[in-house]
């Protein structure tokens, strides 16, 4: 079973761990204390199945992924098999680099999900993103942005990233929506999905525009 739909399976269990686990609260207190702020996610392609979503707060010295860049094991892990758990695990153990961590269940096409997470002065930035479930190693979400200093709420609509470490076969084997365990690398970088074909196992039914955005996410200052 993909790690997709076992995620499904127990996933209350793993979100009662995770969700809201402060890391570095006490270097927060002596940085001068910390904000929350909520993050507000939707699918926009009214196709695509999110995986189990992570987010985290970090300083700016870290970067969750980078276009033109090859995606590190915890994007990897994202896109191919709907995996929150490198991006948490590494948060986790990690408290001078991460200050707060958080994860969301799977959603529907269509849906999304909120979380909260914790910013203060020494880890302003938020990252995190969602596998798109019928997809080889595709993902979106936002990396990297300062929800240190938001005083209203922003909202920044998100294209489809082909994570470039899985070829994309669309093929039953390769593909963790469909229950496949199967890879073939790919060895490229992080760049703008071209959509799914639906010329092989990966149906017709879960393709989307690539040129348009594939979801949105609106961070919100909390009181
Ligand atoms: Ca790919």
């Amino acid at each position: 079973m993909s790690y997709l739909f076992r995620s499904l399976l127990t996933a209350t269990a793993f979100a009662g761990i995770a969700v809201g686990a402060t890391i570095g609260a006490q270097a927060a207190q002596k940085a001068g204390g910390t904000r929350r702020v909520a993050i507000e996610y939707r699918d926009l392609s009214g196709t695509q199945d999110l995986s189990s979503t992570p987010w985290v707060s970090h300083t700016k010295q870290f970067r969750l992924w980078e276009e033109g860049k090859p995606a590190g094991l915890l994007i990897q892990e994202l896109a191919e098999n709907g995996n929150p758990e490198f991006v948490l695990g590494t948060a986790i153990s990690d408290p001078k680099t991460f200050l707060d961590a958080a994860v969301a269940l799977p959603s529907l096409p269509g849906k999304g999900r909120r979380v909260v997470v914790k910013v203060d002065a020494e880890h302003p930035l938020v990252s995190g993103g969602w596998m798109l479930g019928h997809t080889n190693d595709g993902f979106a979400g936002i990396e990297g942005v300062d929800a240190y200093k938001l005083t209203k709420p922003m909202t920044i609509e998100v294209y489809a990233l082909d994570a470039g470490t899985e070829k994309n076969t669309e093929k039953k084997e390769d593909a963790a929506g469909l229950g496949g365990l199967g890879r073939i690398p790919e060895n490229g970088v992080i760049s703008r999905h071209t959509g799914v074909r639906g010329d092989a196992d990966i149906a017709a039914s879960f393709k989307f525009d690539p040129a348009k955005p594939i979801g949105r996410v609106t961070i919100t200052p909390l009181k």
